[in-house]
């Protein structure tokens, strides 16, 4: 085997496919999104303003910038210009008007939902969903009165069947966690718009590298930079991308309350993964097709999850909606015990939860990550207790394959 590190692409067509769409927005972009060097005096990395508060220039203008009347900073839990950078980034990434960026993903999600829904207020969410935002509808259940209702996303009628006189917003999340999942967006944009419903979406999966929501149509971007986006492992953080009206009321009204801001430290750790975002994703993109073939003709593996297999249900739509199939596989094998066994053979590819960094993670998600999941809702969503994610890094795609054959092979 060769030690070299260059990208490599499959024959595939699924990857010919990928290197086609990815574009000189998604690779120039990533590189200088958010970058302002007459504001920060030619400094090609924005400094990390470490400061709490601000002084005003005097106090006419001190109420002014205080009241959001007058541009301006003032104190740190509604902005720092190091956060900005990392939120202009971001609102360029994703094709929206406007972005913030808060201390984890589950923090813009919560803002998010607070921001949307009063108490009464109906949502419709995936049955496949990331187990704490399930875990925080139930908790706006019983602390705000806010009812949702959980559908196979996989059909977009589902969508349109659970619709409620009293239904606000519908939340897509695709790929989804742990089931890789997709959702048609654009046909579930279209129901929600019928009704005049606001849509969100968590792209944290595809990443704003391999798939833009806001393009197909949706309101409001959702993501945990926790993953792609900060790429190494070494940070949490989220974001919430859409109009500039919508990111002004998570900031002034939401946040400035909850307080879930990002510190600058971070914001500075974040908006350098974007740097290299596209070079990875394109990494990742093509590792994790190889790592998908490799485990599909494997006889101990009874499925794989992953949309760019020609074999996946959602093939045909994942090309539409997508630009890459992303780093993230799901796969089943025969039960607990031997995803136990399986996971504990390994030794490149390392045990634990989260997922996109630059090193290969595998995790077992009935006893992890949606251990909190009750076991048939789990079952519904397609979780079973054979299924291990595995979150494809950017290592030498044949070592990911080699370590995952060892693995296998100990298996009954
Ligand atoms: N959205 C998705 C799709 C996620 O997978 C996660 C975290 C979040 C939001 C929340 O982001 P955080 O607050 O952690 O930044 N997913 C995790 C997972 O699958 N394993 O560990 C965390």
């Amino acid at each position: 085997m060769s030690p070299t590190m260059e990208i490599q692409y499959p024959t595939h067509a699924a990857s010919s496919f990928i290197k086609k769409q990815m574009t000189k927005q998604q690779f120039t972009q990533s590189v200088h999104a958010g970058s302002n060097l007459a504001n920060h005096y030619g400094a090609l990395s924005t400094p990390i303003y470490s400061s709490s508060t601000y002084a005003f220039p005097n106090a006419e203008q001190g109420a002014a910038i205080h009241e959001g009347e007058m541009e301006g900073y003032f104190y740190g839990r509604i902005g720092n210009p190091t956060q900005e950078t990392l939120e202009s980034a971001l609102a360029q990434l994703e094709n929206g008007e406007a972005a913030m960026a808060f201390s984890s993903g589950m923090a813009a999600i919560s803002n998010a939902l607070m921001t949307i829904l009063d108490s009464g207020d109906h949502i419709i969410v995936p049955t496949s969903l990331y187990a704490s935002t399930t875990g925080l509808l139930k908790f706006l259940e019983s602390k705000m009165g806010v009812e949702y209702t959980s559908v196979d996303a996989t059909v977009s009628d589902n969508y349109l069947s659970a619709l409620k006189p009293n239904t606000k917003a519908i939340y897509i999340e695709s790929p989804a966690n742990p089931t890789l999942q997709l959702t048609d967006i654009k046909s579930v944009v279209e129901i929600a718009k019928e009704s005049n419903l606001i849509t969100m979406a968590d792209n944290t999966f595809a990443s704003p590298i391999n798939q833009n929501p806001i393009d197909l149509g949706v309101d409001i971007v959702l993501h945990s930079l926790t993953k792609y986006i900060g790429g190494h492992g070494d940070l949490l953080a989220g974001a919430v991308i859409g109009s500039k009206e919508f990111v002004e009321r998570c900031r002034w009204h939401t946040n400035k309350l909850l307080g879930g801001v990002i510190a600058p430290q971070v914001a500075w750790i974040a908006h350098r993964g974007i740097k290299t975002l596209a070079i990875r994703i394109t990494a990742h993109n093509s590792n994790a097709l190889k790592c998908a073939q490799f485990l599909e003709s494997h006889p101990k593996v009874k499925r794989v999850h992953y949309p760019g297999l020609t074999s996946h249900p959602q093939y045909e739509l994942a090309k539409t909606q997508m630009r890459g199939f992303g780093g993230m596989i799901a796969f089943e094998v025969d039960g607990l015990n031997e995803g136990q066994k399986l996971i504990d053979s390994l030794n490149l590819c390392t045990l634990a939860v989260s997922l996109g960094d630059v090193s290969t993670l595998i995790q077992h998600s009935a006893s992890m990550t949606h251990a909190s999941v009750p076991k048939e809702q789990r079952e519904k969503a397609g979780i079973t207790d054979g299924l291990l994610r595995l979150s494809v890094g950017i290592e030498y795609a044949e070592d990911i394959i080699t370590d995952l054959e060892q693995g296998l092979s100990q298996l009954n």
